[in-house]
């Protein structure tokens, strides 16, 4: 038996839009792909091998590698599985029809399908619902038995045992490899897939399994894709930091993750980040989100930042660690200062800020909430993050403004005299890797956003 493992493009599709720029920017995001090989494609061919292991798995990164017609005709599988993130479902829902037209089986998982199986089923042979590995192999078994259900549910199993990551699938080579160290988050922010997805317990993978895995792999820097790189528990964090410490300093390795920063201000925060730094870890992505104290309520998001969240930032750039700054932007308590805001605030903690539109994803609570206020013709394809998906009552922030706003400070913030600002207030103590992550990520987007550099619709 032969399966493929289909990870969609981003920024297809978007066709429909009269605002060119936008467009621009989807294919820039479509031609770099991604620094890493799309996490969950090597984890389930791990699974498949692990569960099946006479079955031939194959892996196709559509980002980087061409997926035509004539791709399609010559796959020779007997099963097809693609990965469903909300702005993908569309590409994915597409492909799939195609596929069956053509004969192949079709099963899609992933955190959108998830949370709309019934939207999903009518164009696959099967739909997983929530996580693989409890139902993996029966789902193999079934397709190989021809006898595929429509839903599998997948429970929230302990991550003991898990699989490692398979290796030498892909097609093209990636800068970066990832792991996962636990799954679940305490926090409630009410724009976030992940506690519903996964839970609000934490579940963690045992620290030693971890540590393994990162020492085998053959990169020499990763992502850490936990959803929160120390949310799972700051003692549990530091013990891991210094196994992989202790496991890891002979072999040179470094990564970068997302991490809270209420964590740092714990009595505990100096020796998080000690470790921390001391196991590898050279940047974190932190989520700000907003200078706007209405909008943190509205969106559940204060319990995350703590109360000293300025001071949280220092304390991380201090001990040689890099900082960037998710914001979010365009929310219907947002108003036209905000975006400036966002912008003074980076300057004055001399990090790098990476602006979002809020997006409100299904099967979260902003979902419900902002439902009245979706704007009907623009699809799932719309939810990536760039383009606007809702109404606000002021009609300074319409649409089109929010856009451009949002495009004007994506640029304004990687300007070369910003990047190179920041580079030089990185620490000594994180020379060289640090200064290096933080080159090899600023300089990219600083020549992607000035392609599409656009004018402040707010400017005074
Ligand atoms: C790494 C990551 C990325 C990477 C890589 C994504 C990729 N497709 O490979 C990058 C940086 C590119 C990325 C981009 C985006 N991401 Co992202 N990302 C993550 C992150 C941190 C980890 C995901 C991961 O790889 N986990 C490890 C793998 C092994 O697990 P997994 O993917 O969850 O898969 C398991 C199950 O879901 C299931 N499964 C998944 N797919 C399939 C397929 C089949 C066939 C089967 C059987 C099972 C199955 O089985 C797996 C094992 O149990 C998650 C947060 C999180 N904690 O999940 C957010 C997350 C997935 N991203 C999210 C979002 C929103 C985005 C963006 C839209 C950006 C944005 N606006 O914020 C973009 C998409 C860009 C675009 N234009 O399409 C949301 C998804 C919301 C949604 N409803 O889709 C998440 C949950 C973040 C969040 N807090 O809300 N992301």
């Amino acid at each position: 038996m032969k399966i493929t493992l289909i990870s969609p493009p981003f920024g297809e599709y978007v066709k429909s839009s009269t605002i060119t720029r936008l467009t621009k920017l989807d294919e820039i995001q479509k031609s770099e792909g991604l620094p890493i090989a799309p996490p969950v494609l090597e984890y389930l061919a791990g699974l498949t091998a692990k569960v099946a292991p006479e079955v031939e798995v194959e892996l196709i990164d559509v980002n980087r590698e061409d997926f035509s017609e004539k791709v399609i005709d010559s796959l020779s599988s007997d099963l097809v599985g693609i990965s469903v993130l909300t702005p993908q479902a569309p590409w994915a829902y597409k492909t799939a029809c195609m596929l069956r037209e053509k004969g192949y089986k079709v099963v899609l998982g992933g955190m959108h399908v998830t949370v709309l199986p019934e939207e999903a089923a009518p164009y696959a042979d099967a739909v997983v619902i929530g996580e693989a590995e409890g139902v993996w192999a029966q789902l193999i078994a079934d397709a190989q038995s021809g006898s595929l259900k429509q839903f599998y549910r997948g429970e929230k199993l302990e991550l003991t045992g898990l699989p490692k990551p398979k290796k030498g699938l892909l097609k093209t080579k990636y800068p970066m490899g990832s792991f996962f160290t636990a799954r679940g988050c305490p926090f409630k922010c009410k724009y976030c897939s992940v506690y519903r997805f996964f839970g609000n317990d934490i579940r963690h993978r045992p620290i030693e399994e971890v540590v393994e895995e990162v020492a085998q792999s053959p990169y020499w820097m990763f992502w850490n894709v936990d959803d929160n790189i120390w949310g799972a528990g700051i003692d549990r964090s530091i013990k891991l930091y210094i196994e992989l410490y202790r496991e890891l300093s002979g072999m040179r390795k470094w990564w970068i993750g997302s991490g809270d920063l209420v964590s740092v201000q714990h009595s505990r925060g100096e020796e998080l980040l000690k470790t921390a730094k001391k196991s590898g870890c050279t940047l974190v992505m932190v989520g700000w989100e907003t200078e706007n104290v209405e909008s943190l309520k509205e969106w559940n998001a204060l319990m995350k930042q703590g109360t000293k969240r300025f001071d949280a930032v220092r304390k991380i750039k201090d001990n040689g660690i890099d900082v960037m700054m998710f914001l979010m932007l365009g929310g219907r308590k947002d108003t036209p200062d905000d975006y400036k805001r966002a912008l003074d605030v980076c300057d004055k903690l001399n990090v790098m800020g990476h602006p979002m539109q809020l997006t409100p994803f299904p099967g979260t609570d902003l979902y419900d909430e902002y439902k009245p206020h979706l704007i009907d013709e623009r699809g799932w394809e719309f939810y990536n993050g760039n383009r606007v998906v809702f109404e606000h009552d002021d009609p300074l922030m319409s649409p089109e403004k929010r856009e451009q706003a949002l495009f004007w400070l994506r640029a304004e913030s990687f300007t070369p005299a910003r990047v190179i600002r920041r580079i030089l207030s990185l620490k000594l103590k994180g020379f060289p890797m640090t200064h290096l992550t933080s080159a090899m990520i600023q300089i990219p987007m600083s020549r992607a956003f000035r392609e599409i550099k656009e004018g402040n619709p707010y400017a005074a």
